[in-house]
């Protein structure tokens, strides 16, 4: 069911933006299973050409590349005209949690560099408080700073070093870094909290996008439901 909600959603937020998409000249596109099938959508209905298409990860810009489509990453842009990702939480003050994919870094320079952002969900990522709370936030730290890092972190909540699928190393992002999660019991001010942990030296980025990094969410419920935020 819940590939079919990631669908649904994906699949609206493109009809929705249709015409904005297709005038857009450059394109950013995020990473994870849910923002597959808006790239899927992107590809089949050849809306890729003429324009430049800037990913979030290089799984994606392997992903593109699989389909004959080129990419680049944001270092090869200063701006973006529209952004579109997934997420893993949001609240009612449209706060966002990102980055269990590791992707954070790249995906928070493209919602600073964009004009619009869009963001696709399904229901079991809405949160109706207006704190954060259900997923541990993502810390993208330069790896030799790790454990200090997480040694100034535990005032704040429960740091966790994020380990590879094969548990026999950290994960490594694209940056080279590492992720540290970490359990927080509510974040009230998502802005000031990413403030707070981005002055800790070796923090490069959090997976925290306050709500001035947000435009426009777009929900699938059960029963073809479509929420927009
Ligand atoms: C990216 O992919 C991340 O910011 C977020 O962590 C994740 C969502 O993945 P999925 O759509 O697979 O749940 O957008």
């Amino acid at each position: 069911m819940y590939e079919y909600l990631k669908k649904l959603s994906s699949i609206y937020a493109l009809r929705m933006f249709m015409d904005k998409i297709r005038d857009s000249k450059i394109l950013g596109i995020g990473t994870g299973s849910t923002i597959k099938y808006f790239i899927d959508e992107l590809i089949r209905l050849d809306m890729l050409k003429d324009k430049k298409v800037v990913v979030s990860s290089y799984a994606t810009l392997n992903y593109l590349r699989k389909h004959g489509i080129d990419a680049y990453t944001p270092i090869n842009c200063d701006y973006v005209d529209i952004y579109v990702d997934g997420l893993d939480e949001i609240n009612s003050n449209m706060d966002i949690i990102k980055g269990r994919g590791a992707a954070l870094l790249w995906e928070k320079q493209l919602a600073i560099r964009s004009k619009l952002r869009i963001y696709v969900a399904d229901y079991t990522k809405v949160n109706p408080e207006p704190y954060l709370y259900m997923k541990p936030v993502p810390i993208e730290v330069v790896p030799n700073t790790a454990y200090y890092v997480i040694e100034k972190l535990a005032i704040l909540g429960k740091p966790v070093l994020r380990m590879g699928k094969m548990k026999d190393g950290p994960i490594i992002t694209d940056n080279g870094d590492f992720i540290i999660d970490l359990i927080y019991e509510k974040i009230q001010d998502a802005r000031r909290v990413d403030e707070e942990i981005k002055k800790i030296n070796g923090v490069v980025e959090t997976g925290l996008f306050p709500n001035n990094l947000v435009d426009y969410v777009i929900v699938s419920y059960p029963g073809n439901i479509i929420r927009v935020y």
